[in-house]
């Protein structure tokens, strides 16, 4: 009788048992959000992408009951958690759906942040509880059409009358929750520096036309912002910062939820790939039995097990406070791009199958296209990382 290597079962879902990295009490959110996604996310969410919807206030409702809609932040109604926590979180969300991640790091990491972070002390009132509850949502304007990589060349800007109102004009573009947002906060060009403007979404002369025809983040509203005019109170303009330090400090709270989030689009893919190569018979038998198989799956499980370690080690980093922008940059790069393989690789594995959303799989590989554009691209991060290392800039 063949003797087992090894002396006790490994774990195919958790096989370096990462978990043993994790408190009780981070465990006790994943488990719940991993809950929540089972239970009310995957049995659907293949129907949101196939009719391109993505039914947001029952989301957001459940999602703010969760405590997860800015649940790093303290006060104004949110939980306070730690990022570990909030890496956690994303990681559950994203093996759902990339959208479903996507709406709750806009809402919470995007949008509350910067109100959180340098919005008045009215600001803070009138918008976080409602936001944290999901009862409002908000979206974060950065990229334009002509103004992508580089957001420093925006166009909108925001202009003060005698009267001391501004005047803001320009178009946004790739903007998520756009057309469903309560509250925009949109970033323009002023003679003080680029400034950050709380919008709310029924002002006169704003409109946010959805963009169509997207075969990624399907379930996921991506629009354009179109400012025409719109009159906004001098107190509007948010007062703690008028530079690209403060559109650029945003991503880095999302950014660092991404590269929790694309692990759990990787692990989902894994698993789906996992269970179809038990179950699919070819040749006589499953087809997991095949040492190319086993290859295969091999490097998937790898992968996502080494995604898995560096994101706790950078969700520690930040709780202890000392994770900086090229080292989310790390993050963000790698984890995302080892997503796409392993997405890809278990497209290919499961065959015809492979191609349709009766799986999961294609559906995040679509899906991780976006991911790995947005937020600062492969090529952005690859660049940060490179004047960290060199101190020469190399972007232009
Ligand atoms: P640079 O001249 O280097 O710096 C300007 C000011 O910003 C500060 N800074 C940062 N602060 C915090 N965090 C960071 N990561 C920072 N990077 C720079 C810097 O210290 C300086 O501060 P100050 O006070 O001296 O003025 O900036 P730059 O304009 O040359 O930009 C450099 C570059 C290329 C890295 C940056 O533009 C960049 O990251 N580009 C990528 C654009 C991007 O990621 N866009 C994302 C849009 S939002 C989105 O995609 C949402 S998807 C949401 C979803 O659905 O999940
Ligand atoms: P470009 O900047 O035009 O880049 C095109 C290519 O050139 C890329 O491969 C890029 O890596 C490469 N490139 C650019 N500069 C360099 C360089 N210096 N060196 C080498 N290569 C370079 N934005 C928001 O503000 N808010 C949102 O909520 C939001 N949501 C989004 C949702 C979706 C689904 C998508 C797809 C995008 C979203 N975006 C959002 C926009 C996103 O951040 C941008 O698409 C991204 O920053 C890249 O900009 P771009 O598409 O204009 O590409």
């Amino acid at each position: 009788m063949a003797k087992s290597l090894s002396p006790k079962a490994e774990n195919p879902r958790d096989f370096l048992n990462t978990d043993s990295l994790l408190a009780e009490d981070e465990l006790l959110l994943r488990d719940t959000v991993q809950r929540y996604v089972n239970d009310k996310i995957l049995p659907d969410v293949g129907e949101w992408f196939d009719e391109g919807v993505f039914p947001h206030k029952e989301v957001a409702k459940a999602v703010g009951d969760l405590g997860l809609l800015g649940m790093h932040l303290e006060g104004y109604g949110c939980a306070g958690s730690s990022a570990m926590m909030y890496g956690l979180a994303c990681m559950e969300l994203e093996a759902g759906d990339s959208g479903l991640r996507s709406f709750v790091s806009v809402q919470g990491s995007l949008a509350m942040f910067p109100i959180w972070a340098y919005g008045s002390e009215e600001h803070k009132e009138e918008w976080l509880p409602g936001m944290a509850a999901g009862s409002l949502i908000g979206c974060f304007g950065l990229t334009e059409p002509d103004s992508g990589s580089d957001p420093s060349s925006m166009r909108t800007n925001a202009k003060q009358d005698p009267s001391g109102d501004w005047v803001l004009n320009g178009t946004k573009m790739w903007i998520t929750n756009g057309s469903i947002a309560d509250v925009a906060i949109v970033w323009a060009k002023t003679d003080g520096g680029i400034r950050g403007f709380v919008v709310p979404t029924d002002s006169p002369g704003f409109s946010a036309p959805v963009i169509g025809r997207k075969v990624s983040l399907r379930a996921s509203v991506t629009s354009e912002l179109i400012m025409d005019n719109v009159r906004l109170p001098e107190a509007a303009a948010l007062p703690g910062v008028a530079s690209m330090r403060g559109p650029l400090s945003c991503l880095n709270e999302a950014r660092f939820g991404i590269l929790f989030g694309a692990v759990g689009a990787a692990r989902a893919c894994y698993e789906a790939a996992l269970d179809y190569a038990n179950s699919r018979e070819q040749f006589g038998g499953p087809i997991s039995r095949f040492q190319l198989t086993q290859q295969r799956l091999v490097d998937m499980m790898i992968q996502v097990q080494r995604g898995t370690l560096v994101a706790y080690h950078l969700g520690r980093m930040k709780d202890d406070g000392g994770l900086g922008p090229a080292q989310v940059s790390f993050g963000k790069k790698d984890n995302v791009a080892m997503s796409l393989r392993v997405a890809r690789e278990a497209r290919s594995l499961l065959g015809a199958n492979g191609i349709t959303t009766e799986y999961p799989v294609i559906r995040h590989m679509n899906n991780l296209e976006s991911v790995y554009t947005y937020e600062g691209t492969n090529e952005i991060h690859t660049l940060m990382m490179g004047q960290a290392l060199t101190g020469h800039n190399a972007f232009s």
